[in-house]
């Protein structure tokens, strides 16, 4: 019998991943979920269109390599099928006038155990973006009879989905700041919507980042799907524009996290790490000081990595710092050139998709405290 899906942290032997392409990605218009992610004086504010083909080549190039440095190191790769994301897109609950890409599989796709789950995300543009792993998710179907295909609930995305009148170009980063720290987000609690990169899997725990792109719903929505594991809500003060866990926080071996120095998981969110004896350092700094051009992300896709086994990481190529910090925490460093692929939707870690790593649902919480981050 064929085992091809199996992952349930972020840490144990990889053998089988899928590489985002960057082939037709569009920088989508703004709407009610993205409006209060893009920085306020960011340059990409008011512009969508399709990404300059010179840029999509590029990133091309890099994720190609990466996959071929995956392959070197005894990882199978699988690619999406790219679709054309620059046509209007509408449901009968909205529409918008395009799609955005098939770069980040780690925002659609979350894979626990056996089962893949394409997930319910909050931006109307990438409504469709699942269809692009359709033929991988066929295959596996057919080839690996104990794999579950799954789409999550599919949120509706009417305008009750979304505060209106919450972003206003007035707002400062302070107030900004203090209202994501009372986890007072642009989203809205009508229907559970999540991306696959908000939740952070750790056997039979999944600690789900509560933010711009994933609210309380779909914490409960975990909690009833997944009646055996245990659902964690976890937020970061500090970051203004809270989306996806793995440029704040991430795991790089049982009992070892880094976590963003300026997005610091609050105290009494810790208890449950330090009661089982897990140590959270602080990431080392980014090796940049602004993102590349037309990048929705921070500099923090420093400490974006991909885990490949306990002792190697594949980091990008030019962040010096994480790199030396990767090393002097035990973990032999692979250097990929990736930043010319960040502004299609992330780094190392958000390029991929688990598909298979060795090892099964381990227990690495087993010491139950009183912990306020239990769903
Ligand atoms: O720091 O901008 C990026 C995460 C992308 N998946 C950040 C988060």
């Amino acid at each position: 019998m064929t085992k091809i899906v199996n992952s349930w942290n972020d840490f144990d032997p990889l053998k089988h991943v899928i590489v985002g392409r960057a082939d037709n990605s569009v920088i989508p218009p703004e709407e009610p979920a993205s409006s209060e992610k893009v920085p306020v004086d960011s340059e990409m504010r008011g512009m969508w269109g399709p990404r300059p083909l010179e840029s999509v080549e590029k990133a091309n190039e890099q994720l190609d390599n990466y996959a071929k440095i995956l392959e070197q190191h005894g990882v199978k790769v699988d690619r999406p099928t790219p679709l054309q994301w620059n046509q209007h897109i509408k449901t009968p609950d909205f529409s918008i006038d395009s799609g955005m890409t098939q770069m980040p599989p780690r925002d659609i796709l979350l894979t626990i155990g056996n089962e893949i789950i394409s997930s319910a995300n909050a931006f109307r543009s990438r409504y469709f973006e699942y269809l692009a792993y359709w033929p991988l998710m066929n295959q596996y179907f057919d080839e690996d009879p104990e794999f579950l295909w799954t789409q999550a609930p599919r949120p509706r995305l009417t305008d009750k989905s979304y505060k209106h009148n919450y972003y206003d170009e007035s707002i400062s980063i302070e107030e900004r700041l203090e209202r994501t720290a009372n986890l007072d987000f642009v989203t809205t609690e009508v229907e559970p919507m999540w991306d696959a990169a908000d939740v952070m899997r750790m056997g039979k725990d999944l600690f789900i980042q509560h933010g711009l792109t994933t609210n309380r719903k779909a914490m409960e929505w975990f909690k009833r799907y997944y009646p055996d594991l245990r659902v964690h809500s976890v937020n970061f003060p500090g970051d203004p524009y809270p989306i996806h866990i793995d440029a704040t926080f991430v795991p790089l071996r049982p009992g070892l996290i880094i976590n963003n120095p300026n997005r610091k998981l609050p105290q009494e969110q810790r208890k449950i790490f330090e009661s089982n004896d897990w140590e959270i350092v602080d990431a080392a700094e980014p090796a940049h000081t602004e993102p590349p051009p037309l990048c929705y992300s921070s500099v923090w896709l420093s400490m974006n990595c991909l885990v490949i086994d306990h002792k190697t990481v594949a980091v990008e190529a030019s962040e010096v710092h994480q790199m030396e910090q990767m090393d002097k925490l035990g973990m032999n460093v692979i250097p990929v050139p990736l930043r010319d692929a960040y502004a299609f939707g992330g780094g190392m870690h958000c390029a991929t998709a688990d598909v298979y790593r060795e090892g099964g649902c381990e227990d690495y919480f087993s010491n139950q405290i009183a912990d306020p981050t239990l769903v």
